[in-house]
């Protein structure tokens, strides 16, 4: 194979391809969080099997929703930055891969995970394979296990991946370098995530890759963070939770965004607050946003069609300490269903406010 980049891609169109005839395959698939790591060490482990192997093809699937990958920026950024073609990866809604692994010949490589998730957990039997950082649970007996704590499943890969002398492509080496960069925190000691042996690897497949070590993990930390693409609602459902609290369903986001800049890059901010609200049958949406710039900073948005629930909660949140007032007057806030408020107490999260407002509202 020539160590050009378009081989991942040949590679990834015809596993896709593969995957949709609905013929058996040997699917490769990461935890259901389906983080960077997970993604990439699926689609790098599949890729040092090469297109097929016995006869099964080699296919990564993404755990997750097409239309999630977008929250996950910082893997879209350097899977674009790798020149990886999004459309020919395998999401969890492009195939139905309970009917795949119906078949009696497929096969399921567990990465970045040894344990099934319950949704998932009927597929125990063709666990084949597992390759993983995480404590072993000892189960699937059968399976063949690489399982060791490094700092990434995606050292692992390329530890393979050097060792039997897969094809490296700097596309490929960029996609490993990136991954095993974010999850290290850049190999730095004092995060207590790097081992020896994944710095041996970012030392190997560097010069490969041709990527500088900080400038790519300094990009791949800001792309973390970076909602400036998503839209409000995919703002909203980023990091999102759902309680019923008494006779109330109350939904909280938590955003990474000031309200300032969120009202200039969405004018249209109520409407998006409305239908989302809507479509989960919301009696409150909380909004909690917290970002630094330069100072750490928090603010609250409560969205609630009825203007004395909202009375209500905001007086309950003050007197629990959260230090609510009205946005200064510069920050013009849209007229609507929600109360923008800025948070004097820092330490407020969403974790600490959800136990007091469900006793309130109980
Ligand atoms: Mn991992």
């Amino acid at each position: 194979m020539e160590l050009h980049s378009d081989a991942l891609n040949v590679f990834l169109k015809a596993s896709s391809e593969a995957a949709r005839e609905g013929k058996p395959v040997r699917a490769f698939i990461g935890n259901e969080a389906s983080d960077l790591d997970s993604m990439a060490s699926a689609i790098l482990l599949a890729w040092s099997r090469g297109a097929a192997s016995d006869g099964l093809p080699n296919v990564p699937v993404m755990n997750i929703p097409r239309e999630d990958f977008n929250l996950r920026t910082e893997a879209l950024w350097l899977f674009e930055d790798a020149g990886i073609d999004i459309k020919d990866l395998v999401f969890l809604d492009d195939v139905d891969l309970g009917a795949l692994l119906a078949n009696a010949a497929s096969r399921l490589v567990l990465i970045d995970h040894n344990k099934l998730s319950a949704a998932q957990g009927a597929w125990a039997s063709k666990v084949e394979e597992i390759l993983d950082h995480h404590a072993d649970e000892g189960l699937y007996p059968t399976a063949k296990r690489s399982i060791a704590p490094v700092g990434s499943a995606s050292t692992l890969v390329t530890e393979i991946m050097l060792a039997t002398g897969t094809p490296l492509p700097a596309n490929v080496a960029t996609l490993a370098l990136g991954t095993i960069l974010l999850d290290t925190v850049n190999l730095d000691p004092e995060a207590k995530r790097v081992t020896e042996r994944d710095e041996a690897v970012v030392n190997r497949i560097m010069p490969v890759s041709g990527a500088r070590q900080k400038i790519l993990f300094d990009r791949l930390q800001l792309e973390k963070f970076n909602v400036a693409a998503l839209s409000s609602r995919d703002i909203l459902r980023k990091d999102y939770k759902e309680y019923t609290m008494g006779r109330l369903k109350v939904g909280m986001s938590s955003a990474l965004l000031p309200l300032a800049d969120w009202f200039k890059k969405d004018e249209d901010i109520e409407a998006a607050l409305s239908d989302y609200a809507e479509a989960r049958k919301l009696d409150v949406l909380l909004v909690m946003n917290a970002y630094t710039a330069p100072e750490f900073t928090r603010e609250l948005a409560v969205h609630a069609v009825d203007p004395s629930l909202r009375r209500k909660l905001f007086e309950f949140m003050n007197q629990s300490g959260l230090g609510l007032a009205a946005l200064k007057d510069e920050v013009k806030a849209p007229v609507g269903d929600t109360d923008y408020y800025s948070q004097a107490d820092l330490s407020q999260s969403r974790k600490k406010l959800q136990p007091l407002l469900s006793e309130y509202l109980g």
